[in-house]
Parts: structure tokens; C-alpha cells; sequence
């Protein structure tokens, strides 16, 4: 608080927001707040006095000019509403609320876009508003609901200037780890900010760019979950085993190399019994069809637009897409016929190889996903640091695993480096893992069990290691019939030839 004035302020009171607002306050700072439906602030308020340590530190206004006027110079005004524009020309609720803002905003003062907007919105409001003369900040908010409470994980883009500005709020309430494990530091309670250790938040880069990392962040969520739902899937089909007793599996691991915020609710969730029939594991009973919000569609599209072959995280979306099918694939489990499931001798020695597929095809994701962002920075004129960014996945956000110590040091030791795969240490990784991943994976399909993430990330690990590809033919069959020209092998790249592909001989079909 100054001279009587709030650190900031923010709009949008659902979940998200409210505890982006408390851990704000837990942090010492003053936070104005404002809500379209203004009930909702007035029981945010309530609960807060009811609830929270820190309720002094947080003002409800329920007219939009005095909740702009109760806020310090430069303003700081987070938005959290939500945002439906996918393309450049798409307006939406953002758009609506910064509309009713500027009027009562002064230059130079800074809104903060923290929702999943896409990139794109991002990249137009940012020159929408700097021409006008203020500032704007899209900031991925990663961790769900616990995090925006506790401490998420912040990518922040836009100018340098607005980002001085916001520094000091962001790096207070982000998360925080330990430098030297790269481990989260998780002894939350409310009132009591966790003040040590690295903060998980750094300036992304201009405009788009912290929307955009956000977004592959959430493409790496959808496979690296997918990937643990295969691995589980195979020890439940292959090994018949229960929900508990891979439990008993998923807390193993989480002891050792995948050690993962991910693996972690994973052990959790396993061991769940039934509430409603006090009988089973809960899992068990979920209907098998998943969800999504879009921006694991997003990170796929961007990376098709890009032509980066991130084959596992869309893989991951599709798998989605055909488990929202449940109708049509009982319909179809009864028509099509696949193997046997064969009686699979020597468990332990199994399970220690779907340890190993998971964890080569996560490098094989994770691989994906630093390259897009490798080729997006291009397109977007962005200077993206990816140690920083895999720094400040350590802790906070869905992602957030120990593996990601080891992708900051990769690309400390080598800022340019072209794929994580090249890595030294990943690479000595997936040469120790990759007998047992492929076993698994011929497993898998032997016994008609569909592994897309596993498979995909394989045949993306073996092409990428590929001297030479069948593209050869590929592209011979595109000069045929649609004379696109070829290069040769035995001439300069970039020069291009065509021939009137002779007809072979073909067997004569009888009249
Ligand atoms: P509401 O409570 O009035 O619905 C998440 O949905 C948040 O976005 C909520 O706080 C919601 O406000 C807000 N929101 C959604 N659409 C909005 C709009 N057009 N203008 C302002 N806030 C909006």
C-alpha cells in the first residue's frame, strides 16, 4: 500500500483469481478487486474476513471507476476473465474488460492479461495498447488452483519496462525451489508465503512469447499425462494388476528419475478406494473419457503451422479425441477382433521396462516441445533463453518434475542446442532405456494394446536419428504426378529437377 493507494489490482473473481489475490496479500501486498457480477466480490470479501490472515490487504469495489482509482501510479490491473479469441481478429471478454478500462486509465499504466489466452490475442493486444501509450503483459499462470494460491509458475511477456514494473509482485508469489535439487519447496499454509529459494517465474520475452511457452507447457501436460496413463494401462492389461498395487508402482518412481508432480497424483489417485460403493478403487469406476480446454489443439496447430514434428503431443490430443468416442468403441469392441492377450511371464522385470519407455518417450516430448519453441521464436522475432524457461518449470506449474533440472543444465551448458536428445546426458538416458522401450512398445502391439504416446515417441526418436528417410520416394511419387521438382543426392541442395516419370511395364488387366 501507497499513500493509501493499493500495489494493484484485479479483475475476474473465479477461482483462479481469488487466489491469485490471496497469495498476492500473503505476500504483504495491498489488492483492489473488482468482478463483473459483483455478489461474487462481496462473498469473495466476506470469505475473506471470515478466513484469511491476510483479508485486510484485500478491497472490494463494486463501481469499476473506484476500483481504477484505488490503485497506485503506474497501474498494475491483472485480468482474470475468460478468453475465448483463438484468431488475431477474435474479441472476447479480454477485449471487453481493457474496452471499459481505458477510459478510466492513465498512460503508462499496465494491464495484465494472466488467463490462457492464445498467443495471438496476446501478440495484437499488446500493439493495440502500446500505441495508445500503456502497457500490457500476457502472463501464463501455471499450477491450477493450488498454484495461483501457493505459488504457480509465471511466464510473463511483454516490454522490458512493464515487466520492471511487475517484477517485484511476480517474483514474491511465484513458486519456489531449491537451486541445488530443482525441487519445489511445498510447506504451504496461508498467511505464511514461502519467502526462500529460487522463484519460478522470468521475462518470457515481448508480447505473445509467455502466452505462447504457457501453451507448449500445456501441450507437454497433455502427453506427459497420457504417457502415465499408457504406462498404467499396460501393467493393468498385460500384468492384470490393480489400481493399488500400481499405486505401490507410481510411488516407486516418483522416488527416482520421473520423480513428477504428475506421477506423484498419479500414486494418489490410484489408491483411492470407492466412496460411493465402499467398494473397488475409485479409478476404476471413472468413465474413460477425457476432456480439454484446447491448448493442447493449440500447441499441435502451431506446430503443424510451423511444421515441427511435435507427433507426440498431438498424438496425445487425439488420444483424447478417441476416448471422448466411448459409444462408437463399444459398438466397435464388439465387431473388430484384435490378439489374445497373452499370460506375460517375469512382472518385475516388465514393470522395470514401462519405467523405461516412460521415461525415454518423456525426453522424446519434452524434446518436441523445446524444439517448437525453438521455431516459434523464429516466426515470432522472439529471443527465448530455454534454461530460464526450464528453470522456472521446476516448480509451481502441472509439469514440474525433477527431470527438469536436467533440461536446465542442457541448456546451460549449451544455450543453441539443437534437440534435448543431443543432450549428453539424455542421450547416454535414452541409449541405457531404449531396449526396453522398444520391447514395450512391440509389446503393446503384439497384444492390441494401443499406445500412441509410447509409439509415437519412438518412431519420432527413430526418424529423428534417421540418416536417411523413405522422403526419397516420397517426394519421386510428388514429382510424378504433380511435377514438384526433386533434388538429388549426388548434387547441390536447392537444385531442383523433374522428369517424365516413364511408365514401367504392368501386368495388362484382362477385358
Ligand atoms: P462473472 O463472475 O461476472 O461471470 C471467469 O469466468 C471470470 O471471468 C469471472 O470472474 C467472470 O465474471 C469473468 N467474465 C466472464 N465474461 C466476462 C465479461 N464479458 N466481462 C467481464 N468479466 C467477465
Amino acid at each position: 500500500m501507497s499513500n493509501g493507494k493499493s500495489d494493484i489490482g484485479l479483475i475476474g473473481l473465479a477461482v483462479m483469481g481469488q487466489n491469485l489475490v490471496l497469495n498476492m496479500a500473503d505476500h504483504g501486498y495491498t489488492v483492489s478487486v473488482f468482478n463483473r457480477t459483483t455478489s461474487k466480490m462481496e462473498d469473495f470479501i466476506k470469505h475473506c474476513q471470515e478466513n484469511e490472515p491476510s483479508a485486510e490487504r484485500v478491497v472490494g469495489h463494486a463501481e469499476l471507476k473506484d476500483f481504477v482509482d484505488s490503485i497506485a501510479t503506474p497501474r498494475k490491473i491483472v485480468l482474470l476473465v475468460k478468453s475465448t479469441a483463438v484468431l488475431p481478429t477474435d474479441r472476447d471478454a479480454v477485449d471487453k474488460s481493457i474496452e471499459q478500462l481505458l477510459p478510466l486509465l492513465d498512460k503508462g499504466d499496465i494491464i495484465i492479461d494472466g488467463g490462457n489466452s492464445n498467443w495471438n490475442a496476446t501478440i495484437r493486444r499488446e500493439k493495440e495498447l502500446t500505441e495508445q501509450g500503456y502497457e500490457f503483459i500476457g502472463s501464463g499462470v501455471s499450477g491450477g488452483e493450488l498454484g495461483a494460491r501457493f505459488g504457480p509458475s509465471l511466464m510473463p511477456g511483454g516490454s522490458p519496462k512493464a515487466w520492471k514494473s511487475l517484477k517485484p509482485i511476480w517474483e514474491a508469489i511465484a513458486a519456489k525451489v531449491d537451486p541445488k535439487s530443482g525441487k519445489a519447496y511445498e510447506d504451504y499454509a496461508a498467511g505464511k508465503p514461502i519467502t526462500k529459494g529460487e522463484t519460478c517465474t522470468t521475462h518470457i520475452g515481448p508480447d505473445g512469447a509467455g502466452h505462447y511457452v504457457k501453451m507448449v507447457h500445456n501441450g507437454i501436460e497433455y502427453i506427459d499425462m497420457q504417457l502415465i496413463c499408457e504406462a498404467y494401462n499396460l501393467m493393468k492389461t498385460l500384468l492384470g494388476m490393480s489400481a493399488g498395487e500400481m499405486s505401490k508402482v507410481f510411488g516407486k518412481w516418483n522416488k527416482g528419475v520421473l520423480d513428477s508432480y504428475l506421477i506423484e497424483i498419479t500414486t494418489d489417485i490410484l489408491q483411492q478406494k470407492d466412496p460411493a460403493t465402499k467398494r473397488g478403487f475409485l479409478v476404476d469406476k471413472v468413465l474413460d473419457t477425457a476432456g480439454q480446454k484446447g491448448t493442447g489443439k493449440w500447441t499441435s496447430t502451431s506446430a503443424l503451422d510451423l511444421g515441427i514434428p511435435a507427433n507426440s503431443i498431438a498424438e496425445a490430443v487425439f488420444a483424447r479425441c478417441l476416448s471422448a468416442l466411448k459409444d462408437e468403441r463399444v459398438a466397435a469392441s464388439k465387431k473388430l477382433k484384435g490378439p489374445k492377450v497373452k499370460e506375460i511371464k517375469g512382472k518385475k522385470k516388465l514393470v522395470e521396462a514401462i519405467h523405461d519407455a516412460l521415461y525415454s518417450s518423456k525426453i522424446c516430448a519434452y524434446a518436441q516441445g523445446f524444439q517448437l519453441m525453438a521455431e516459434a521464436q523464429k516466426e515470432y522475432g522472439w529471443k527465448l533463453n530455454f534454461g530460464e524457461i526450464a528453470k522456472i518449470f521446476r516448480g509451481g506449474c502441472i509439469i514440474r518434475a525433477r527431470f527438469l533440472q536436467k533440461i536446465t543444465e542442457a541448456y546451460q551448458k549449451n544455450p543453441d542446442l539443437q534437440n534435448l536428445m543431443l543432450d549428453p546426458f539424455f542421450k547416454k538416458e535414452l541409449h541405457r532405456c531404449q531396449e526396453n522401450w522398444r520391447k514395450v512398445v512391440s509389446l503393446a502391439v503384439l497384444n492390441g494394446v494401443s499406445t500412441p504416446a509410447f509409439s509415437s515417441a519412438l518412431a519420432y526418436f527413430d526418424g529423428y536419428r534417421a540418416k536417411v528417410l523413405p522422403a526419397n520416394l516420397l517426394q519421386a511419387q510428388r514429382d510424378y504426378f504433380g511435377a514438384h521438382t526433386y533434388e538429388r543426392t549426388d548434387t547441390p541442395r536447392g537444385q531442383f529437377f523433374h522428369v517424365d516419370w516413364p511408365k514401367a511395364d504392368r501386368p495388362q488387366l484382362k477385358a
